[in-house]
């Protein structure tokens, strides 16, 4: 088979070669284990920031290793296939420093991101409310001007890292009339007075990957407001177009996991004198999924293309996650099968594999809400030509 990364430079290739060989030896042994005691994966992010990937998505004008949108697509891919806890919570870490990074003024960015690329501290970004998930535009979180600063009030739930993280970027209306316009983005060190974080979520799956409800009732100094006020709902948007292309990445390194698992299993498993992976249906399932995957691969390639550009990616990118995210799933749902009662036992990674990808379809925007922007891009298109 060709090498689906042969567009990667010496360098990334190698980088990404060590990666995996880090990933196998210190993060993947530890999955299962995770799973069940659903302990938060500090040892994992440890093991990455010693490696350099907590910086993995900046550039070097920051003191990033500035590696290409291609190869941080494969990192992503290579962490989720060892996994998925630690992909989740290493690129909820990226959307805070994106956040700094597209939004803040470059004292800012000196100022934050320096710790946070080292993975000396830890991120977390805070859009969705309880009752503004898909539509963040409506968000009730105020900021109000004070003489020195902001009044910053409200709650946000659903937020990955959010109660354990060193510092926050949360988003806040600071004029209710403006609409998205009037959205502006904040950050915050933990330790900030009237700032506090409930207990993890118990979740489905993803169970090392922690989530947390906040709640906000704190005064910030006038230079927690990240770059001009009004400009948040559109630095969050791109953070979003990246974020997506890194949950088509999570998304695509479990199902090739998920692949892996079911290869070795149908290769192993004798069931009347016969190999599974002799069996024509079998073999004809291990060819959709491998096809499936290849395509979702390409789709998020062409997204981290289209996002090395530098111009705008949206459309590519909510097209990778959706179709990523739909695909892992079908693609873990017949690795399973293929493992018949033994995929529904714990003891069997694909177990876990199938509890952790479900979110694939839901955070960061769900799968109805990348089916409108893909449309509303496309009737768009259709009504300028
Ligand atoms: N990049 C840059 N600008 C963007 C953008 C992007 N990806 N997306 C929207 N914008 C801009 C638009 O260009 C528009 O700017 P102008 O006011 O200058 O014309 C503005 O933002 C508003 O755009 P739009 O009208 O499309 O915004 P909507 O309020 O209709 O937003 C969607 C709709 C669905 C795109 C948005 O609400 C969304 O992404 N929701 C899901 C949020 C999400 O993923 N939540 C999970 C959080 S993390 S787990």
């Amino acid at each position: 088979m060709t090498d689906p990364w042969h567009m990667l430079s010496d360098d990334e290739r190698l980088l990404c070669e060590m990666l995996e060989r880090v990933v196998a030896e210190k993060i993947a042994p530890l999955a299962a284990e995770t799973d069940e005691t659903a302990c938060f994966v500090s040892r994992q992010l440890s093991v990455l920031a010693e490696f350099g990937m907590m910086g993995a998505n900046l550039p070097e004008r920051v003191g990033g290793p500035g590696i290409s949108a291609m190869a941080l697509l494969r990192a992503v891919e290579i962490v989720a296939a060892g996994c998925g806890s630690t992909a989740s919570a290493m690129t909820a870490h990226f959307l805070a420093t994106d956040t700094i990074l597209l939004g803040g003024t470059e004292a800012q960015q000196n100022n934050w991101l320096s710790d946070a690329l080292t993975g000396k501290t830890l991120g977390a970004f805070a859009l969705t409310e309880p009752n503004a998930g898909s539509d963040p535009a409506d968000m009730r979180t105020r900021a109000v001007k004070t003489s020195d600063g902001w009044h910053l009030t409200g709650s946000k739930c659903f937020i990955s890292n959010g109660g354990l993280a060193d510092f926050v970027v949360v988003f806040a209306v600071t004029d209710p009339d403006a609409g998205h316009r009037g959205i502006s983005v904040f950050v915050l060190p933990k330790e900030t007075p009237g700032f506090s974080a409930g207990p993890a979520e118990r979740t489905m799956g993803l169970k090392g990957g922690h989530v947390f409800s906040l709640s906000l009732d704190c005064h910030l100094p006038e230079e927690s407001l990240l770059g001009e006020a009004g400009r948040g709902f559109k630095t969050a948007m791109q953070v979003l177009d990246n974020g997506r292309i890194e949950v088509a990445a999570q998304s695509i390194g479990m199902a090739q996991a998920a692949l892996e698992m079911a290869t070795t299993y149908a290769q192993e498993r004798v069931i009347g004198g016969t190999l599974l992976s002799e069996r024509q249906g079998i073999m004809w399932m291990l060819a959709d999924m491998a096809t499936e995957l290849s395509a979702a691969r390409l789709m998020a390639q062409e997204a981290a293309r289209q996002r090395s550009l530098g111009k705008r990616f949206t459309m590519a990118a909510s097209m990778a996650k959706l179709h990523a995210s739909e695909m892992a799933d079908r693609v873990a749902d017949a690795a399973l099968q293929i493992h018949g009662g033994y995929g529904y036992i714990r003891d069997f990674p694909i177990e876990r594999l199938t509890r952790d990808l479900r979110i694939m379809r839901i955070y960061e925007g769900s799968s109805e809400i990348q089916r409108n922007i893909i449309s509303s891009h496309l009737l768009a298109e259709r009504r300028t030509s």
